[in-house]
């Protein structure tokens, strides 16, 4: 059911991530995700089976379609400072943080990952993969003049999910994993292929204890059949991936966010650091808007929720009208699936709802296939992270 979500059909070819060949070999049903041809699901392996895999094993997902940069120059600091609302200065070497790239007028380009490295100089950084072209011209613009340069990391980024995923990936470094935590980030060598350099962060998109490593190239597909040997780790396509995040809290680029959408709205306050806060100092883009939004709530139409239902899925587009008085449109659906975590048949998603209906425990209407059918706002995550912290 969830395939339908996807096209295969396209005009131009898609890409392939280098474990393109991989994903075949294990019977991988390729669908296209961002311009990339990627498994939304593998042969023998449900979608509901290898979500409850993840959470209670660990799972292996190719997001190498993702981009990789590493920014660097002494005014980095400066231009994140400009695109950002968050301020990178006191995050501590070889640690990342959660933020968002602005466009002037506050509206999310992007949600991306920031880490930084040996100092306020070098920066590693993700971002999405369907907004690739957009990012690169957005950084180059505001970038101008300034001491900065970008470097694409061509490597293929695997993300290691689940309560195993540490002793899984154990048995290839020598380096003591139970020492990084969330949040954090190292180089580490893997002895087993040629001493091979991979940039390893410990965290991930599914709510469960992780790590996304970056691997080179010529070592990836080896690399990923050697941690496929140890049975606690099957490989997971996009379909569990997206009711993983969904559970998690995590939103996706172009469904919950877009350019029109301030990180006030889209309930991502938290990625605005206290020092950015002071509207008479803050310079960061859309920083008049968004500061305003802060200090007076009303400003604020609509923002983003969680919320769960009964019966069927509700599925991105789907409207949301008030249980009172049921003509009124108050909210549409942004995000949909079906909560394997969850007793009882219960799904959930994510919705931009008008102001006054935001509250957890609100009783909403949402129409699905021409039947409006009774969901409640929830608060969100919808389980409880294991991230493994210090
Ligand atoms: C951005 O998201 C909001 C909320 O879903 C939606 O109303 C709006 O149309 C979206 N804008 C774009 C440009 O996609
Ligand atoms: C550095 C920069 O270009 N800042 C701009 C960000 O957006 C605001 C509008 O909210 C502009 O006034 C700034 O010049």
């Amino acid at each position: 059911m969830f395939r339908r979500a996807y096209s295969t059909a396209s005009s131009t070819p898609l890409l392939k991530t280098p474990l393109y060949n991989l994903h075949i070999s294990l019977g991988g049903d390729m669908v296209e995700f961002a311009g990339y041809a990627m498994p939304v699901l593998y042969k023998g392996f449900s979608h509901i089976d290898s979500h409850r895999w993840t959470r209670e094993h660990a799972g292996l997902f190719d997001v190498s379609h993702m981009l990789q940069q590493k920014i660097s120059g002494k005014d980095v600091i400066p231009l994140f400072d400009k695109i950002t609302p968050t301020d990178f200065k006191p995050l501590k070497p070889w640690h990342n943080q959660l933020s968002v790239l602005l466009n002037e007028e506050g509206g999310i380009v992007d949600d991306t990952i920031i880490t930084k490295h040996d100092d306020d100089e070098h920066f590693y950084v993700v971002t999405n993969a369907g907004t690739r072209a957009k990012d690169q011209a957005f950084f180059k613009k505001y970038a101008e003049g300034l001491d900065v340069k970008f470097e694409v990391i061509d490597s293929t980024l695997l993300a290691i999910q689940g309560p195993s995923a540490q002793k899984v990936l154990q048995k290839f470094t020598n380096e003591d994993l139970s020492k990084i935590y969330f949040g954090n980030s190292k180089y580490i060598i893997v002895p087993g292929f040629n001493n091979a350099e991979l940039h390893l962060a410990r965290g991930g998109y599914t709510g469960e204890d992780g790590f996304e490593v970056s691997i080179p190239n010529d070592i990836a597909e080896d690399l990923a059949k050697a941690l496929l040997e140890d049975p606690e780790l099957k490989p997971v396509g996009l379909a569990a991936r997206d009711s993983l995040r969904l559970e998690a809290g995590m939103c996706l680029y172009g469904h919950d966010l877009n350019d029109t959408i301030t990180p006030v709205e889209g309930s991502l306050s938290w990625v605005i650091s206290k020092t950015k806060r002071d509207p008479a100092t803050a310079k960061f883009n859309g920083s008049s808007k968004i500061l305003a939004q802060l200090a007076d709530r009303s400003l604020v139409k609509q923002q983003r929720v969680g919320f769960q239902l009964k019966g069927p899925a509700a599925r991105e587009g789907c409207k949301i009208f008030d249980v009172d008085s049921p003509e009124k449109q108050i909210g549409v659906v942004t995000s949909g699936s079906a909560s394997p975590s969850l007793e009882g048949r219960i799904n959930i998603g994510q919705a931009y709802i008008d102001r006054g209906y935001h509250k957890s425990g609100t009783k909403v209407l949402i129409e699905i296939r021409n039947k409006k059918r009774e969901g409640v706002i929830a608060k969100q995550p919808f389980i409880a992270p294991k991230y493994y912290r210090e």
